[in-house]
């Protein structure tokens, strides 16, 4: 339920302070930051969706609650207390039959002692692939899987490394680093701050950081020789910067990254080039985080209103 005690316009005139812009959530993710229509999940139906804290997997999940445009994911076969949150939009979700329907590998869980295993699995017979008749999810990027780039690590997002385009999925790329292991991958869509091509580090007196088994010195044209790939041409790269956009002391709505099912109201503190550092009203500093730009946690004000979710108010 949304809180009827709270009002974004007499917190704004009180506070003088004003939102984050709806355009730049929109020139982020490319959809309008207010969804058209109702939360169309149910509690219950089975879907298939990247796992976020292994970013590389999509997994077989149903969804456990519904609160306004957001959902309770559970990954089949295990734990709940892995249960993750996200929108109804979030463009990592997929309908059952994706994976096998696009030649993807879909993980299903396997953690849970027989006899508390979820019985009921779909089938993922043939006919459910008719939900991928339109298919949203074809490239529609000019980036080419084994496309070369130079990419923030977002797990050490003071290091830009050398970078491979694993997978795509309609505007997302599977960002993966040459010589990692695949812990450190992440999706991100094509006008992603976190992306860059190559030659970016050298130019913008950055250290670019190599391959582990890397030696010598490196010169990105011999290794995308030798690793007979090709570069990301640098046309493919966006360049919206959010930074002329959002500024310091402007206030939005964020998931609470420590309890997901909450959202709370809180305020920009400070900007880098592909993150944004939120404090939540009320709270003490030590709560700030930084979170990705284009984090699906971030919400416009009056987000909570339009969904139907509830919104915190800043504690007193
Ligand atoms: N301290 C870490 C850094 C890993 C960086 C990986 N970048 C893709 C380590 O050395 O394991």
């Amino acid at each position: 339920q949304p809180n009827p005690k709270f009002s974004w316009k007499a917190y704004m005139e009180l506070n003088k302070a004003v939102p984050v812009p709806e355009q730049t959530f929109a020139a982020i993710h490319g959809l309008s930051p207010f969804p058209k229509q109702p939360n169309p999940f149910q509690v219950g139906c089975f879907l298939e969706a990247v796992d976020p804290d292994h970013r590389s997997e999509i997994c077989l999940m149903k969804v456990a609650q519904v609160q306004g445009y957001r959902l309770r994911l559970h990954f089949v076969g295990d734990y709940s207390c892995y249960d993750i949150w996200a929108p109804a939009d979030w463009p990592l979700i997929f309908p059952c039959g994706f994976c096998k329907s696009t030649g993807r590998k879909l993980n299903i869980a396997n953690r849970l002692p027989d006899e508390v295993r979820d019985v009921d699995l779909p089938s993922l017979s043939s006919g459910q692939s008719d939900l991928l008749t339109n298919d949203p999810y074809k490239n529609s990027t000019v980036f080419k899987i084994g496309d070369k780039l130079e990419a923030v690590d977002r797990k050490n997002s003071d290091l830009i490394c050398v970078a491979t385009v694993v997978d795509i999925i309609g505007e997302y790329l599977l960002i993966h680093f040459d010589g990692w292991h695949n812990e450190y991958d992440y999706w991100a869509r094509f006008n992603s701050p976190s992306i860059h091509p190559i030659g970016w580090c050298k130019s913008n007196n950055y250290i670019l950081s190599l391959p582990p088994k890397y030696k010598g010195i490196f010169s990105w044209q011999q290794y995308i020789k030798l690793s007979k790939s090709q570069a990301a041409s640098p046309k493919c790269f966006s360049t919206y910067d959010h930074r002329k956009d959002i500024k310091i002391g402007m206030k939005l709505e964020v998931v609470d990254h420590r309890n997901q099912l909450v959202v709370r109201v809180a305020s920009i503190v400070d900007v880098d080039e592909f993150r944004v550092k939120v404090h939540y009203d009320g709270w003490g500093s030590e709560c700030d985080v930084w979170m990705d730009i284009d984090s699906h946690d971030l919400h416009p004000p009056t987000w909570c209103l339009k969904t139907g979710h509830l919104l915190q108010p800043p504690v007193d």
